[in-house]
Order: structure tokens, then C-alpha cells, then sequence
């Protein structure tokens, strides 16, 4: 693949005006008729050719104001469709017909068919799959879809927009015609057919206008959609409440599939999700599991604004609707639940999936310049750096200026495809202020560094806080200037109160927020009556590294008085580090250290705490964690051992707490998956996985297993047993009691394939290559694939990094079989290789080679090749 500069940036010759399509369903054998009316966009080189992409396509007949155009008029490959010597005709008319094959598309890009289910998956590139077209997101027309097909296999017949009617449709057969007034760009076209059930709902907008709420799911498992109805109609209220936004078509659909490449996609008005973020009920889903659908169905009502009413002008911008959208979805399911606890659990994701990508060779900046592939720019940087970078400017400005500016963005640009420049312009107009230095957020990659350290002077009742900051260099990037940095700060004395400064000098300070702007500041705080306590970075109201040499009674004192408890985390977390990575090169001798042991412990048994907080803190750095702190060198073996001698110390000191919060956190009455109730849970099991070190037996767990009545506990104790014990008789039971239980329910059965491939140690890869000639494996569903391969690869560091590189040589095989039917599928798993110059040189030896492997085959997708020699550069 070529490479794709944002610098080359053109509008087209062509306007295009309106979009008919019809097509005739059948398996292997589909016929698109797609009508498209353009005009010259006025300047245009009126000798210019009509240049329209393809992708894998054929022409079956081309139509010019409806005459059959002559074969030297135009070249038709499977990448486009150039038509020349276009007629004066002004505004004109071009019919394409192409004839696709939706079961021969294992890609799951553009229209196929799996479980005989005809849905479709555009974004980025996909509708070029489907017929000839403007495939880019700033041109945008008005749809009418046609559908044929027969009836008995396909009594649904779904597209965009309203319904304008259907009707039978010769022998057997049925159509339905669809019209989606508002203009879109071809990625967010949607077609679904086949044989679904369905549940119905309603919503009244702000403005009184009733929207039929329908979410299609297989047949029998209706039941299970319940919780995602009820989180759309919450998600459609609080954009209302929150952002102004209400809907705007008569009808809103959902669809579930259970072959699909993404977690979810925004159609307008008729998403595509994974079923995995619709099917939920107590007997099959985790609180996570529900807390994910909450969010994703939100997520992807949320871009009918930030994406469908204003797109992206080109895909570089894709971060103008992921990083918004996520940082909207943030803000949603902090109301529904606790802020802090959100937080926490945004930053540990945050830190663990975009901090290595950041600080390794697929680094990126959150508006990248060029690609080779877009697809591989779906990326924890672009989706939550980007939602950093949003919640940077909501917090710099204000939460009243910041409304103030998406009220602008909302009222300028709807119905535009438009640019990052073109966002952050609308909070400078409402703000007054100069946003052009904040702005290499969006434009330099690599976590900033913050360097801080302080003094205080008792005589001139002053503290002096000096803060450097350095940007690392990134590929093609090396000279960074300085970036604004908002860093939250409080200032605390012996006591626990809060201490305010008179006045500070050296640096702007306003409504709590610092201001870094420079390479290197030193800000001065005044009238300070004592020696303080500095908290920098609350709420991680910047994305960076922070180095601030704190004591470990001082971090104990935040841990205890901090009002924001995203600090009182964070101090936590700072305390138990040192003895991490200390365990790290100590091994099974590791010793924890009293002083970080007794707050936690403390915190723990703090029952003015929520319980959700306290299992946050609870969980321990994970072994990726240490290894990102460690930074090079590392040891997964070493890291692990470290990591569980510590684990068994904490479990013995607290064994006290771990009994009594294992006792008394239960929840009254029946199943309910609000965030209470997870909470309770979590603190819970917790203390479950706490209690299985000090007892160093599986009874305990084997007994929570036989007693769950929900899957959030059966899962923690299936866990349990599977990773402290896995050579039991109680973890072989109940592996096999929860296989044969749910074996009819693929997501539970990803579950089940998830927990065995993150058993510590070598031989899990053994397990993992025996449970793939497991009749339940299926390796054609993605979900399946990430439930065990990919869930091996980036979350279980001893297996996949075993010292004799078997773990990277099985990745690699998988990887170009997989290759060859879903170029996105092994592309994405690839990534998990991305910190592989991290690792001591052995094992950095063959994760090169395995690399090389992969590179050197002589059949890989564009998607796979991209990842590949990136990883190596
Ligand atoms: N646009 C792709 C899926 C999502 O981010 O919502
Ligand atoms: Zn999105």
C-alpha cells in the first residue's frame, strides 16, 4: 500500500448530490445498482476524470444519464473506476452495477453474509467492497436503499434512516425501501437482512417527538437485550440533559452479530454491535460486562452528533469523532456511576493499553500525518489519548466554557465534514484564549515526561515547585517542543487540610489548575503557614508521567486526606511501585514494605470508603504495569514471581480485613448490575483472590464456585482456581462443570477459552494449542480468536514470552493463517508485540525473529505488512 500523506489533502472534482441504491440479495451471488448524481464542484478542472475506488470489485455495467457508456469512456479495475471524457451533461447521472459475494468475505469488511446474516461493515474503506464509489468521509449525500430479497430467510430487510415501505416482490420474494435524509459519508451506510428477533421500545425527545428504539438480536436470546434498551434510552436522555443533542430520525436500531471485527459501529440510525455489547443477564454477563455495553451502546449513540451530524473531513481527523465520542462516553458513565472509581479504571486502561503503544515503535500522534493503512489508526491513542486531549480543553477552560464551545462546534459545522483545527477554533472563539501551543497534543506523539521537586522556605512562608517537562522522541519525530500541560495540584499540610496559596507566582494557577507551558518552570506558592504535601496531576488531568520523589509518609497522608480519591489512588499505587519493581529483580525473597502495606490495608478496611474504590485499590499494579515502570530488560518470569510473593505478603498481613470484607460484602436480595451492587462484588472477590494466597488452598474458591449465583462471582472464582491452582482437581472440575453448563452460549465460552490462556507460565501455550482443535473453537469468529489467541498474547506475559520463544514462533503461525481470511483480525493481534524491544535480549532475540518471520512472508496484507515493519523499525 501507497502511503497517504494529510498534506496532499483535496476536496473532490465532483460534487455528489444523491445516492440510490438497490440491491438484490443473494449469498454468493449480490447485485448492487448503485445510482449516483453528481455535478462539478465549481473550479474544477472540467477536463478532470471521475476517479471512484473499488476494492476486490468487478463492473457489471456502467450507465451515464442512462446510456450505456462506451468500454473506452472508462477503466474498471478491482482497486477503481476511472471514467473519462465525461459529457458536458451538468448535473449527471452514472449507474454502476457490480455483483459481490457476501459469504466468500471472511474480511468482514463491506457486505458478507455469516449465520445467515447479511450485515455490513464499512468504516473506514469497506463500501468500496460493495460498488464504485467516493469512498471518503467528505463526501456526503442523502440515501434511498432499495432491498430485494427472499422472504422466507430474510423477512428483515434494514438500511439507514426512516422506513418508507415495503412490499412483495415477485416469487418468494420482498423489498423494502429506506431514506436517510440526513446527508452521511459512505462509511456510515448500514444493510442488514436475515432472520432476527427483536425487542421494542420508545423515547419522547425534548422536543416531543416519539423514536421507535428497536435492538435486533437472534432468535431466543430477546431476553438478554433488556439492559442495552434500557442504557440507549439513558444515553439518549443524558445527551439531552448534558450536551443539548436530541435525535433526529423516527427510528433507532440496533443490531446484534456474532461475526464482527470491531466492538460496535455508529451507522446512522441503524448500529451494527458485537453482540458481545448487547447480550447481557445475570446467569452470562460480569459487572464488566455490563458496565462495557452501558458504555459502548452509549459510545455509539453518541456519534449520531460527534461523527454523523459533524465527520471527519479526512481520516487523519479521526480522532475529531473517536476522541470526543469517548470523552462523551466518559462523561456518561461517570454520572451513572462513581467519577473517581470511572477514573481510576480509565487511567489503569489508559496506562496499560496507550502508554506502550506511546513509548513503543507504533507510536503516533493523536492526529497522525500519513498511513498506509487506516486501519490500523483505531488505536488507544486515538480513541483515549484523544478523549485525554478533549477532557484537557474541558478542563482548561472551564466545564461552563467548554459547554459553551461544543454549543459552537454543534451550531457551525452540523452537516460538515470538518477538521481538528476546525474544534479547537470554536473554544477559542468562546474562550478568548490562545490554544495554539495546546494544540501539539494532537500533533506530537510520546508521553510527556513531568519532572517535579520542592521546597519549602519556612522563613519566607513560601514553596517553591520546579517542573520540567521532556517529550520523548517517537518515530519521525524527534525534536519536540514544549506542550501546555494542565496539571491539577493541591497543596496539603501535616494535618490533612487543604492549604491555599495567597497568591502564586511563576506560573498561571487558577481554579486549581497549574499551567505548564514552558520546558522548564518553577512556580511559587505564597503565605504557606507550613512544610506542605504536594498532589500533582489529580483526577490525571494530564496524560503523562509524573516523576515526583514523594516519602512514603507523605503519600500515606494523601492516601488518607486527598478529597479527590483518583489521588488517593494514585498515592497508593506510588507506595506499593518501589516494592513491585523491587520484587521484580528479587524474586520469590521479595519483601513488601510495611509502609506500604499498612495504608492499603487501612484503606481497605475503611468502610466511609466505596467499596468499588477499595477493590481499585486493592488490585495491585499487574505484571504489565511493572513491566512498563521497569521500562527495559524485563523478565516476565521475574516480574511474576516478584509480583506473587508480594501478592501472598499482602494476603498475610491482612488476612483479618480479607475475612471480614469476604463476609460482610455480600448484596441483599436479587441480582442487579448497578454500580453499587459491582461495587460490593468487587471488594469481595477481591478479599477472594487475597484469601486464596494466605490460605494457599483452593477450598475457599471451589466453595464460591458452587455458590455463585451470578457470572461476576462465578468468573472470579473459575479465575481463581484456574490461575493459583491449575493443576487441582477442584480448578479441572470446575473448568469442566462450567464448559458443559454453558456450552450452548459462545460468549460465556469465550470466557471460558479467556480464563485457561491467561493461566501463569510456559506451559499455558500448550493448553492454548490443544484448546484450538476444541470443537467450541471457531476460528472464523473474532470474538473467539481474541478470546483465546489474543487474550494469550497480550495479557498473559509468562506464556506468550516463555523463555524458549515457542510463545512468539505459535503467535506467528497463527498470525499469517489468520491473515489470510481477516486481514484486521491479525493485524490487531500483531500489536501485542509492540514493546518487544522491552524484553531481555534472549527473549527480545526471538520475538525479532518471529517478526521476521512474519515479514518475510511473501502473502501479507497491507493491514499486517504495515504493523510488521513498523514493530521492527
Ligand atoms: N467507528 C468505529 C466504532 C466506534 O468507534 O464507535
Ligand atoms: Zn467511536
Amino acid at each position: 500500500g501507497q502511503v497517504i500523506n494529510l498534506a496532499d489533502y483535496r476536496p473532490t472534482d465532483f460534487v455528489l448530490e444523491r445516492v440510490d441504491l438497490t440491491f438484490e440479495l443473494d449469498p454468493t451471488e449480490t447485485k448492487v445498482e448503485s445510482r449516483l448524481i453528481f455535478h462539478r464542484r465549481e473550479g474544477a478542472d472540467t477536463s478532470a476524470p471521475l476517479v471512484l475506488d473499488g476494492d476486490e470489485l468487478a463492473l457489471a455495467g456502467l450507465l451515464f444519464d442512462q446510456i450505456e457508456m462506451a468500454p473506452d469512456q472508462y477503466t474498471a479495475t478491482p482497486e477503481s473506476l476511472t471514467v473519462r471524457d465525461l459529457p458536458e451533461s451538468d448535473p449527471f447521472e452514472l449507474t454502476i452495477t457490480t455483483i459481490i459475494n457476501p459469504e466468500a468475505n471472511t474480511k468482514l469488511m463491506g457486505l458478507y453474509r455469516t449465520g445467515g446474516i447479511y450485515s455490513t461493515q464499512c468504516e473506514a474503506e469497506g463500501f468500496r467492497r460493495i460498488t464504485y464509489f467516493p469512498d471518503r468521509p467528505d463526501v456526503l449525500a442523502p440515501y434511498t436503499v432499495n432491498i430485494i430479497a427472499e422472504k422466507a430467510t430474510n423477512p428483515l430487510l434494514l438500511s439507514n434512516g426512516n422506513f418508507l415501505g415495503g412490499a412483495g416482490y415477485g416469487e418468494g420474494k420482498h423489498f423494502a425501501a429506506w431514506f436517510d435524509p440526513h446527508p452521511k459519508p459512505s462509511y456510515l451506510f448500514a444493510l442488514v437482512a436475515g432472520d432476527l428477533g427483536v425487542i421494542e421500545d420508545t423515547f419522547t425527545t425534548m422536543s416531543g417527538r416519539e423514536v421507535a428504539l428497536k435492538i435486533y438480536v437472534e432468535h431466543g436470546k430477546e431476553p438478554r437485550a433488556g439492559y442495552a434498551m434500557d442504557a440507549l434510552k439513558r444515553s439518549m436522555k443524558w445527551d439531552e440533559d448534558v450536551f443539548g443533542r436530541e435525535y433526529d430520525l423516527d427510528i433507532f436500531m440496533i443490531v446484534a452479530v456474532s461475526d464482527f471485527n470491531m466492538g460496535a459501529m455508529e451507522n446512522k440510525g441503524l448500529n451494527v454491535f458485537n453482540d458481545k455489547y448487547v447480550l447481557a443477564d445475570p446467569e452470562t454477563a460480569t459487572d464488566a460486562d455490563y458496565a462495557n455495553i452501558e458504555a459502548i451502546i452509549a459510545h455509539e449513540y453518541f456519534h449520531n452528533w460527534t461523527g454523523n451530524r459533524i465527520t471527519c473531513r479526512d481520516w487523519f481527523q479521526l480522532c475529531l469523532k473517536e476522541g470526543l465520542t469517548v470523552y462523551r462516553d466518559h462523561e456518561f458513565s461517570s454520572d451513572q456511576r462513581s467519577r473517581p472509581v470511572k477514573r481510576i479504571a480509565e487511567v489503569r486502561h489508559l496506562k496499560s493499553e496507550q502508554f506502550p503503544e506511546d513509548g513503543g515503535p507504533l507510536a503516533h500522534p493523536v492526529r497522525p500525518t500519513q498511513y498506509r493503512e487506516i486501519n490500523n489508526f483505531y488505536t488507544t491513542t486515538v480513541y483515549e489519548k484523544g478523549s485525554e486531549v478533549t477532557r484537557m480543553i474541558a478542563t482548561l477552560l472551564g466545564k461552563e466554557t467548554f459547554k459553551k464551545g461544543m454549543d459552537l462546534y454543534f451550531e457551525r459545522h452540523d452537516g460538515q465534514a470538518v477538521t481538528i483545527e476546525d474544534f479547537v477554533k470554536c473554544f477559542e472563539d468562546v474562550s478568548g484564549r490562545d490554544l495554539a501551543q495546546f494544540s501539539l497534543w494532537y500533533q506530537q506523539a510520546g508521553t510527556p515526561l513531568v519532572t517535579a521537586s520542592g521546597s519549602y522556605d519556612a522563613t519566607a512562608k513560601t514553596f517553591a515547585l520546579s517542573l520540567e517537562q521532556m517529550i520523548p522522541a517517537t518515530p519521525g519525530q524527534t525534536d519536540k517542543k514544549p506542550m501546555h500541560i494542565p496539571l491539577s495540584l493541591a497543596l496539603f499540610a501535616e494535618d490533612g487540610a487543604q492549604l491555599q496559596p495567597s497568591s502564586v507566582t511563576g506560573a498561571e494557577y487558577a481554579g486549581e489548575i497549574l499551567h505548564l507551558t514552558d520546558r522548564a518552570q518553577t512556580a511559587v506558592f505564597h503565605c504557606i503557614a507550613s512544610r506542605p504535601v504536594v498532589s500533582i496531576n489529580r483526577s490525571f488531568s494530564a496524560p503523562i508521567k509524573l516523576h515526583f520523589d514523594q516519602t512514603a509518609a507523605d503519600l500515606a497522608l494523601l492516601a488518607r486526606n486527598e478529597t479527590d480519591h483518583f489521588a488517593r489512588w494514585q498515592a497508593l499505587t506510588d507506595l506499593a511501585l518501589p516494592t513491585l519493581l523491587k520484587a521484580a529483580r528479587d524474586g520469590h525473597s521479595a519483601s513488601a514494605d510495611r509502609t506500604f502495606v499498612e495504608p492499603l490495608l487501612a484503606a481497605a478496611a475503611d468502610d466511609s470508603l466505596e467499596p468499588a474504590f477499595r477493590a481499585q485499590a486493592l488490585a495491585l499494579p499487574s505484571e504489565s504495569d511493572i513491566a512498563r515502570e521497569l521500562g527495559g530488560n524485563n523478565d516476565p518470569d521475574a516480574i511474576h514471581a516478584g509480583r506473587q510473593a508480594i501478592m501472598k505478603q499482602v494476603a498475610d498481613a491482612g488476612r483479618d480485613v480479607f475475612l471480614k470484607l469476604h463476609e460482610t460484602m455480600l448484596t441483599a436480595g436479587d441480582f442487579t448490575p448497578d454500580a453499587k451492587s459491582a461495587g460490593r462484588r468487587a471488594l469481595r472477590n477481591t478479599a477472594l483472590v487475597y484469601l486464596s494466597y494466605a490460605e494457599a488452598s483452593p477450598s475457599r474458591a471451589k466453595a464460591a464456585f458452587d455458590a455463585a449465583n451470578n457470572m461476576t462471582d462465578l468468573m472470579q472464582a473459575l479465575t481463581i482456581l484456574a490461575h493459583r491452582f491449575p493443576d487441582s482437581a477442584e480448578a479441572a472440575d470446575a473448568l469442566e462443570t462450567f464448559r458443559d453448563r454453558f456450552a450452548d452460549n459462545a460468549l460465556v465460552i469465550d470466557k471460558w477459552f479467556s480464563v485457561q490462556a491467561t493461566i501463569p507460565g510456559a506451559k499455558t501455550l500448550d493448553r492454548v494449542v490443544e484448546l484450538m482443535e476444541n470443537p467450541l473453537f471457531i476460528r472464523t469468529n473474532p470474538n473467539r480468536v481474541r478470546s483465546l489467541i489474543g487474550t494469550f498474547a497480550f495479557t498473559n506475559p509468562t506464556g506468550i514470552g516463555r523463555a524458549d520463544g515457542e510463545g512468539y514462533r505459535f503467535l506467528a503461525r497463527e498470525i499469517l493463517d489468520i491473515d489470510a481470511r481477516n486481514p484486521q483480525l491479525a493485524a490487531r493481534l500483531l500489536t501485542s508485540m509492540r514493546s518487544w524491544r522491552s524484553l531481555e535480549p534472549v527473549r527480545a532475540e526471538h520475538a525479532r525473529k518471529a517478526l521476521t518471520e512474519i515479514q518475510q512472508s511473501d502473502k501479507l496484507s497491507t493491514d499486517v505488512r504495515d504493523i510488521v515493519e513498523r514493530t521492527l523499525q
